[in-house]
This record gives C-alpha cells, structure tokens and sequence, in this order.
C-alpha cells in the first residue's frame, strides 16, 4: 500500500472505532466526536476539551443538521485541517 492509501485507512478504523461507540457505527454523536477531537487531535486543536468548542465544531461539521456527524462530514474537518498544517509549513520556508 502506499502512503496515501494507508492514510485513508487509518482515516477510515479511527472514525470506526470512535463512531462505534454507541452501536452506529455510522455516525458520531456528539460524546463520540468530543473523544475523538480530545484523543486523536488534542494537541493540534487545543482547547476542543472545553465544552463550547466541541459544540462549536460539532455545529460546523454537521453540515446536513441531522444532530450526527457522518463519514462524509468527518472527512471535510480532515480535508480542512490537513490544508492548514500543509499553509503553516509552507509558510515556514
Ligand atoms: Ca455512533
Ligand atoms: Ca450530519
């Protein structure tokens, strides 16, 4: 497998493995996606413990509104992240 692919791989077992939690492993609620941001991003995002931003963020994910956040919407936050981490070492340069 190449890099990219196994990248993708792991984007797919992490959102599982949070989103399986509450036996739908479809969709993350928002405790799921609390663990997730705290766990795999912690450091990266800072303050997504504090309640007001998990809300935050879980608002902008869910795109559709349907108080879940899916696949789909997981990886938009990933894609956008992933764009931020690539201006901040270009910018370093
Ligand atoms: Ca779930
Ligand atoms: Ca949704």
């Amino acid at each position: 497998m190449s890099d990219i692919q196994k990248a993708m791989a792991l984007l797919i077992t992490s959102f599982d493995k949070y989103a399986g939690k509450d036996g739908d492993k479809h969709t993350l609620n928002k405790a799921e996606l609390k663990e997730l941001l705290k766990i795999e991003l912690g450091e990266m995002l800072g303050k997504a413990g504090d309640k007001t931003a998990v809300d935050r963020i879980f608002n902008e994910l869910d795109r559709d509104k349907n108080n879940s956040v899916d696949f789909q919407e997981f990886v938009t936050m990933i894609c956008s992240l992933t764009v931020m981490c690539h201006e901040f070492f270009a910018s370093k340069k």
